[in-house]
């Protein structure tokens, strides 16, 4: 029997650099907790007090959307001001930028869609809007530029032609990797899927329909996926086989790490805080496959925090991610698991089931079925093996 690619242990730790590269987004520790029943209950924090206090914390780095930094409509000369002294900070504290973004949903002009507007000219604006931040981008030495369709979507199915709407925002991504290409950035584009919220349906709903979308486009090899946990769980999915999926396509480009609880609206809590069990497979996963990708964190603190809880928020989605890689690979390393493992035949999953031209074989071995239906799996004593080591009882 052969094996195939052995999904098994790549251990990237070299000991010297960081571990973890940790990045939150300017809009995560900057969000002044506003939902859509009241304002704000937090001072809006200066991106550049941000990097400071980030890098303090042990970040490895930020991630921003254009209006983040850059507020709409000020001068150019105030931009290039804002620009010079937010890289002066990073500088100074040696943070990277895991992602730029652009901000496609804030604007009013952005109601019917960005990419996928209705309107031609808003679409072209869309466009724009994105090539002058990807500039910006560029300059600040971000590895990735994720697109979330927040806008990209419809309350009222029978205006929008999906087709053509999908067909539209094919279109946007090309004309943007062309730029890319052109410019000779250093970019890499990732689609961030959401199923809903703010639109009552919005496209490219999962990892699922990105990875295909990401199959249609002129260089499909520029663009990979950006999987939310919120986003996938809010669609009652799996995060951890999204990912497995994104990584299985090697198309895992960037990560948003969050909380959520199923059925519930677009919540963002702190890392862990919501279903510890899937997320400890989704840590495993990821140290499992040697992802070096960025960790970004899309969350924000509880809106009854005040400015003191969002770094009590920012240290808690760093410490959980750690303490589940440690308890991930203390999991691995326990005779009793590998043992379980064993008896679940887990490893057999990764042997290829036909060697050549079997078809004579194949067909006399349908009749074993019935001897093959005896066995059990030990699916009992291997998860819960898992919760013991969650626990820490083991
Ligand atoms: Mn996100």
């Amino acid at each position: 029997m052969t094996r195939t690619a052995p999904a098994a242990a790549l251990d990237q730790r070299d000991g010297s650099a960081p571990r973890h590269r940790f990045t939150f987004g300017l809009w995560t520790v900057g969000n002044p907790g506003r939902d859509p029943f009241g304002g704000p209950t937090r001072e809006v924090v200066d991106p550049v007090d941000s990097v400071h206090k980030l890098a303090e914390l042990g970040a490895w780095g930020v991630s921003l959307h254009d209006d983040d930094l850059l507020p709409w409509g000020i001068p150019l000369a105030e931009r290039d001001r804002i620009v010079k002294r937010f890289k002066g900070a990073l500088d100074e504290t040696g943070l990277g930028v895991g992602m730029a973004t652009t901000n496609l949903f804030g604007h009013a002009a952005f109601k019917d869609g960005a990419f996928t507007s209705n309107d031609r000219k808003v679409r072209r604006a869309a466009i724009g809007k994105a090539m002058n931040f990807i500039d910006t981008a560029a300059e600040l030495g971000a590895e990735v530029y994720v697109f979330w369709g927040g806008r990209e979507g419809t309350e009222a199915g029978v205006a929008k032609d999906p087709r053509d709407a999908l067909e539209r925002y094919r279109e946007a991504i090309d004309v943007l990797g062309d730029y890319v290409v052109d410019n000779g950035y250093d970019l890499k584009f990732a689609i961030e899927p959401k199923p809903n919220e703010p639109r009552g349906d919005i496209f490219l709903p999962t990892v699922g329909h990105a990875l295909h979308f990401v199959s249609t486009l002129k260089r499909p090899e520029l663009v990979g996926v950006n999987p939310e946990v919120a986003h996938e769980t809010m669609a009652g999915l799996s995060f951890h086989h999204a990912v497995g999926q994104a990584l299985w396509a090697d198309k895992l480009f960037h990560i948003d790490l969050n909380a959520q609880r199923i059925g519930r609206y677009d919540q963002d809590f702190r890392f862990g805080a919501e279903d510890l069990k899937e997320t400890f497979l989704l840590v495993r996963l990821l140290e499992r496959a040697g992802y070096s990708g960025p960790l970004a964190f899309d969350a924000h603190s509880y809106r009854n925090e005040n400015a003191d809880g969002v770094w009590d928020f920012v240290r808690g989605c760093m410490s959980t991610y750690s303490a589940l890689a440690d308890r991930a690979a203390h999991f691995d390393a326990l005779p009793e698991v590998q043992e379980a493992m064993e008896a679940a035949s887990v490893a057999e999953l990764a042997l290829n089931t036909v060697d050549g031209d079997e078809a004579e074989a194949l067909k006399d071995e349908a009749w074993a079925l019935d001897a093959l239906a005896e066995r059990g799996y030990f699916n009992e004593r291997l998860d819960q093996l898992l919760v013991d080591v969650l626990l820490g009882v083991r």
